[in-house]
């Protein structure tokens, strides 16, 4: 567990890593990347074309991570420059909105055309909008069973609240890190 989140001083960052929202239209990628770096929730009711980056710089100890947050538009109308924003991503952030079952429905294909460009990425799975959730939450249910049948962490999170980003935010930094490691490790045994 990584106990601060801070944000870094002036040092350069140590490590760096690209990490990609994948999700359909809609189901809150922007404005959950501007709750993780910016810790508000902005409603401005404006699409992403293209891609937007956000940079968002963490101390732990004496090292200084980077995370590069690709928010790219979720559109079909931009599929084939998607597979371009996704190339050498080391994290996928699959999305779905909890309120939402067709959203969760669409991300299987979704994470099949992040896979295809990227294949050593990690994935984790994040539901959105948890606030406005009612009821039994089905689609949670749901989700627990793709995370699970894939292997990935899951985690609930409300841009508008904050509720659940902190923690989601320390998972993808905690996994990214494990993952170096032992990729580095692979190397100087093989
Ligand atoms: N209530 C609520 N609304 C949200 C939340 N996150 C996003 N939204 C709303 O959902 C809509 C789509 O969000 P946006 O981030 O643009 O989706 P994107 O197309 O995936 O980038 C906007 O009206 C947001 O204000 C949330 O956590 N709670
Ligand atoms: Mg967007």
């Amino acid at each position: 567990m990584i106990d601060e989140l801070s944000p870094a001083t002036t040092s350069p960052p140590t490590h760096g890593f690209k990490i990609v929202c994948i999700g359909s239209n809609e189901v809150g990628m922007t404005t959950l990347m501007r709750r993780f770096c910016q810790d508000r929730f902005v409603d401005d009711g404006k699409p992403t074309l293209g891609t937007d980056l956000y940079l968002k710089e963490i101390r732990i100890g004496n090292q200084v991570v980077l995370l590069i947050l690709w928010d790219p538009a979720s559109q079909d109308s931009f599929m084939i420059l998607r597979k371009y924003y996704f190339m050498y991503a080391r994290c996928g952030l699959l999305l779905f909105d909890v309120n939402d079952p067709r959203s969760l429905a669409e991300l299987e294909a979704r994470r099949d055309e992040f896979l295809a460009a990227c294949s050593q990425a990690l994935c984790i799975m994040i539901g959105t909008k948890l606030d406005r959730l009612k009821g039994r939450g089905q689609v949670v249910e749901e989700a627990a069973r793709m995370a699970s049948k894939y292997g990935y962490e899951l985690f609930l999170t409300s841009a508008k609240t904050g509720e659940g980003c902190h923690e989601a935010l320390d998972a993808i930094l905690r996994a990214l890190l494990q993952k170096e490691i032992i990729d580095c490790r692979l190397s100087i045994t093989r």
